[in-house]
């Protein structure tokens, strides 16, 4: 999924400014086919009171209840609506597709493998809150900084556990093992503290137990690998060195990946 401009809104002058992100060469080179999605085309990134991107298709007929798709579920279901077309198209082998977002879309990449199985591979890029971090460290971007500053990202729900964490039935562990059986990928990076790499680690290694429920190995490291040294299981994961990216050492441990769990050479 592509991600988002300065502003959070795509133009002329932002075109190809994050082209080192997108190795498109070396994925085609390794059989692969790219299908980039712009998520400000499903619902833009601001609180518009849900006017604008598709929410506009679904007019309000009634008063929004507390539980109803915020902008990451709302982006998360136009994946939906991609792997809707790429099921249409002969050219796209449609049961070997992998998700794949950086940041807030890797938050919303999560969510479409989890929502949807039809995704056969999962990768977050450097999610953090409401991604891959666990929520209860609350270490780093919090819910209450996250709900602050993007109040439309996550139903209205999420804000009751604004520095209330612990009070959440649920936490970010399982949001990936709601993935299993399928196979999903966790990338940190060492100096994007703030997306919380240990936390990110943490919500892979506690998703084992719903691997083995299929026998399957889940992540192999127990603790956080040393930089730049992927584990992959079922479950991958990695810290890299540097910031807040997506880079080719991100891309090279992904079609490693996929090249493990998706055997695309072998027809
Ligand atoms: C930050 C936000 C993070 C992350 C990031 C991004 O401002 O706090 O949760 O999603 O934006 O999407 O680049």
């Amino acid at each position: 999924m592509k991600g988002e401009t300065e502003n959070n809104r795509a133009t002329e002058k932002g075109r190809g400014l994050a082209k080192s992100r997108w190795p498109v060469e070396t994925i085609l080179a390794r059989g692969y086919a790219l299908a980039a999605i712009y998520y400000g085309d499903i619902d833009p990134d601001f609180d518009d009171g849900w006017k604008n991107g598709v929410h506009a298709l679904y007019p309000a007929t009634h008063k929004r209840k507390p539980e109803e798709w915020g902008s990451i579920a709302t982006w998360a279901w136009g994946l939906s609506r991609a792997m809707d077309y790429l099921e249409t198209d002969r050219e796209i082998d449609h049961q070997r597709v992998a998700v794949m977002g950086h940041s807030r879309l890797g938050k919303t990449s999560l969510w479409a493998g989890a929502s949807d199985p039809r995704f056969a591979l999962v990768i977050s890029n450097n999610s953090g809150c409401g991604g891959a971090a666990l929520s209860r460290r609350a270490f780093g971007e919090t819910v209450q900084r996250i709900n602050t500053s993007f109040p439309h990202w996550f139903c209205d729900n999420f804000v009751k556990y604004n520095a209330n964490e612990n009070k959440c039935p649920v936490d970010q562990h399982q949001l990936i093992a709601l993935i299993a059986p399928r196979p999903v990928y966790i990338a940190s990076a060492v100096d994007d503290r703030w997306a919380d790499p240990k936390g990110e680690f943490l919500s892979g290694l506690h998703a084992n137990p719903v691997y083995q429920l299929y026998g399957l190995p889940g992540l192999p490291a127990k603790k956080q690998p040393p930089l730049d040294t992927p584990s992959m299981g079922s479950i991958g994961y990695h810290i890299r060195s540097g910031r807040h990216d997506v880079t080719k050492f991100d891309w090279a441990a992904y079609l490693k990946f996929a090249d493990k769990h998706l055997n695309h050479r072998k027809k």
